[in-house]
């Protein structure tokens, strides 16, 4: 094929593996022994398929994970040591970056990122493995915290314990690092686990088990079921055997995640979605700016819970900032992501200068300089989606500045241009729902006070971001606004050490950090009376 035509100096596919369910440490075939269909996003083809599990196989997952948090008194991964649990949490990371190349190229076919960002996501998959096996082993110093008590005829502490059997439910927009998010703190706090990974890109959580099997984790610490949400995830989710729930995706099937989990009184964890608002005021670099704001909307084509989905420019500077937006816009070029052109940029990037690089990459209005930085968007379903949000938008009345449809030099996949409204009218869709895919609507506002008022008008919490020379602005603002993130100067930004999660409809509970950990444990007071007279 031409050069022009983005599917050209496309690296080797690799073959994908054909995997059974994980569970009990075993490649075990669905009951039903049905499959669903891996789709290429970028060719619309098939190439492979993975198990279809239903509730029987949801119970025996289950089951096998309570066996392994209970077996040998709890000694072989609940009561053992930090430091024991933490060897198995390296030695998966050292797997993940030995098999990198492999897993990046199954996740980029699965998924459509491109290819360099689908390798950085598997530095942070290791990284974040890494991380966990540095908690757990943090885990054994503060094992026991003494407690001042008001008589000194008492004695307390407390200890952390696992909570249990975990259920966790994950997305398809970073499928292995999602999973990771996950797997590795719970793992690490002494937890066994059942990962219920996307239908629409669960390769490389797969790949997870064969990792698990290769490194020698005990037999049910970790257990991967796939299969649809209503099918395999709902009946994890309501499992009278799952103490715990983590889930990251939409804000409905969240709801009902936690009804279930209402119903048995179990806790739940929520990373919902978002529509993330990115302020920028007039004494701004605007080019750095709308290099932030290309970053933030159209990196992973969108399709992240904390994607930039909302500009507000200050009005002084908006006809400027919108021209170089939409030429800038206009220069990315769309190609298969497999071509090593074809990126966006680091999400969730362990290093900065990862970070750095992406954004100098950015190309501006000389074509020459292109570099290709999006592919497909994930799924069929989600590229129609996002195309009804794109006609909702011209239909509520906004303006196209760019985008909104295919680019004419793929016929196939589901690649779609960046796209950008301006016009913008509180009550538009394009304005107020979550779309997840590569559509930016900019709005403009006059004084800090409206653009802080803008921003928080909305159901979602998740992150938001402000760009100003100004400093004591830039505090202010990340004091008022109303979310879980908040970025300075620039825009996503993710490392493993600091918290992520929001409020409102964006969810709760946070992941990362030591609060990651956090989720996955249980605090239990113990009292003791030291005096020898009766009570
Ligand atoms: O999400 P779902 P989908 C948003 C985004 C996207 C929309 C739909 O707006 O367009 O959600 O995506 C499992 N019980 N986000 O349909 O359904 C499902 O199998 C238990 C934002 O993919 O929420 C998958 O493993 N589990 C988001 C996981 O839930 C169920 C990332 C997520 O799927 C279930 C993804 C049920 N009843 C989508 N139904 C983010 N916050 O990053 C489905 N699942």
């Amino acid at each position: 094929m031409a050069e022009s035509d983005g599917h050209s100096a496309v690296a080797a596919r690799t073959a994908v593996p054909t995997r059974d369910l994980f569970i009990n440490g075993t490649w075990v075939a669905p009951v039903l022994n049905e499959r669903l269909p891996i789709i290429n996003p970028a060719t619309e083809e098939s190439i492979g398929a993975i198990p279809a599990a239903t509730a029987e196989d949801v119970d025996k997952a289950v089951k096998a994970a309570r066996d392994a948090f209970t077996r040998n008194g709890g000694k072989d991964w609940a009561r053992a040591t930090g430091a024991v649990r933490a060897k198995y949490l390296r030695a998966i990371a050292a797997k993940v970056t030995e098999r990198k190349s492999q897993l990046a190229q199954l996740e980029s076919m699965d998924n459509g990122k491109p290819i360099d960002e689908a390798e950085w996501d598997m530095d942070d998959v290791a990284g974040c493995f890494e991380y966990y096996a540095e908690l757990a082993e943090g885990l054994d110093a503060t094992k026991y915290t003494e407690i001042k008590v008001p008589m000194d005829t008492f004695k307390s502490h407390v200890t952390k314990e696992p909570i249990g059997v975990v259920a966790l439910i994950t997305p398809w927009n970073y499928p292995m690092l999602m999973a990771a998010w996950k797997v590795a703190p719970a793992l690490a706090a002494g937890c066994c686990a059942i990962l219920k990974p996307s239908e629409l890109a669960s390769i490389t959580c797969l790949e997870l088990g064969a990792i698990a099997a290769d490194v020698g984790l005990p037999p049910g610490v970790l257990n991967i079921v796939t299969g649809l949400g209503p099918t395999a995830g709902a009946p994890l989710a309501e499992h009278p055997g799952v103490d715990k729930v983590a889930f990251t995706g939409s804000t409905a099937t969240g709801q009902r995640i936690m009804m279930a989990a209402t119903k048995a009184i179990k806790p739940v964890s929520l990373e919902l979605g978002g529509k993330s608002a990115l302020m920028v005021f007039e004494d701004a670099d605007i080019d750095k700016a709308v290099e932030w704001a290309m970053f933030g909307a159209f990196w992973t084509n969108g399709q992240i819970c904390s994607a930039t989905s909302r500009l507000l420019v200050q009005e002084s500077i908006a006809d400027e900032f919108k021209r170089k937006l939409k030429a800038w816009a206009e220069a990315i070029v769309i190609a298969d992501p497999l071509n090593r052109k074809s990126r966006l940029g680091p999400l969730v990037s362990e290093s900065q200068h990862k970070l750095k690089a992406w954004a100098e990459a950015i190309v501006i209005d000389d074509t020459l300089n292109r570099k290709s930085r999006l592919g497909p968007l994930v799924s069929e379903s989600q590229y129609e989606k996002v195309l009804g949000c794109i006609e909702a938008g011209k239909k509520d009345g906004a303006t196209l500045l760019t985008g909104g449809k295919r680019p004419k030099h793929l016929p196939k996949g589901y690649f779609l241009e960046p796209t950008v409204f301006v016009d913008i009218k509180p009550h538009h869709k394009v304005w107020t729902d979550e779309i997840f895919g590569p559509v930016l609507s900019v709005d403009t506002f006059r004084t800090e006070e409206e653009a802080i008022n803008k921003a928080n008008d909305s159901i979602y919490g998740l992150a938001a971001a402000v760009i100003s020379k100004d400093e004591a602005r830039c505090q202010r603002v990340s004091e008022a606004i109303q979310c879980g993130i908040f970025w300075i100067n620039c825009s996503q930004p993710c490392f493993c050490q600091a918290p992520w999660g929001g409020v409102k409809r964006s969810g709760f509970g946070r992941e990362l950090g030591p609060w990651g950990l956090e989720n996955y444990l249980s605090v239990k007071q113990v009292t003791k009376y030291i005096s020898s007279d009766p009570w």
